[in-house]
């Protein structure tokens, strides 16, 4: 199996941390998406959606790190304990509402704190403007209560006693705005906790690989800046920014 990944990237830590943590050989093809390696036209011909993770599976191709999640579990289920993606129906969807939910929640907020703060200065020429900083925050602030309250209540993990691939499509997600420099964890105990028993699965090792370039995020711009591509990617942020 390979999987084309760049650890700036939340879904791509979270396919690589998978399948680090339960086993599954692959081989690390990396897209360097600051260099703009996903516009190549090798990229092209494996995806045309040109974006990462993509996983090849002998010729089959795949791409959406959720659907690439539970393509593991499934198909090395054999091996990969139950408590990832539960074969009880109810536990199973309760991994699946999380997985639904946090596309257009957490991952939405979470990313945009993290552009706000890393990407807009290259792709804008200037700060981003404090009121679209902070709705960001707010909106991201949200997300987080209701991984809290409504997710996690009060168990170890959001489906129950073990964690699963909803624990971390979460992890990885909440630590992107990290990256670039917001404590999100401040004054929430709770999800402290949480972080670290999820941490503690995986171990810290592996944790702190699959996130290494992501506390480096400062560098981000510099590296963008050398992207023979930018002034092509430019009018998308743009339009984003806006
Ligand atoms: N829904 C997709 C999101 C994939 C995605 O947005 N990947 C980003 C990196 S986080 C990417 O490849 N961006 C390249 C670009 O937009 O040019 C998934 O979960 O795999």
């Amino acid at each position: 199996m390979e999987l084309y990944l760049d650890l700036f990237s939340q879904p791509c830590r979270s396919v690589f941390m998978f399948a680090k943590a339960v086993g599954i050989p692959f081989e690390f093809k990396m897209v360097d998406l600051s260099a703009g390696q996903q516009f190549t036209e090798e990229f092209g011909k494996l995806s045309m959606i040109r974006k990462i993770p993509v996983m090849k599976d002998g010729n089959f191709v795949l791409t959406e790190s959720i659907a690439i999640l539970k393509y593991m579990a499934q198909k090395y289920s054999s091996s990969v304990p139950d408590h990832w993606y539960p074969a009880d129906l109810q536990q199973r969807a309760r991994v699946n509402e999380y997985l639904s939910w946090q596309h257009m929640n957490l991952r939405a907020h979470g990313s945009k704190v993290f552009l706000f703060r890393t990407l807009y200065p290259v792709m804008m020429g200037s700060e981003a403007p404090k009121e679209k900083i902070d709705a960001a925050l707010e909106d991201l602030q949200q997300s987080l209560n209701l991984l809290e309250e409504n997710f996690l209540q009060n168990k170890p993990f959001i489906i129950g006693d073990k964690i699963s691939l909803a624990d971390l499509v979460a992890v990885v997600e909440i630590m992107q705005p990290v990256g670039s420099g917001v404590d999100v964890f401040e004054g929430r105990p709770k999800l402290i906790a949480w972080r670290d028993r999820v941490k503690k699965e995986f171990g810290e090792k592996l944790f702190d690989e699959a996130h290494d370039a992501i506390m480096k995020a400062s560098s981000l711009p510099q590296k963008l800046q050398k992207n023979k591509d930018l002034e092509m990617i430019k009018p998308k942020y743009q339009r984003l920014f806006r």
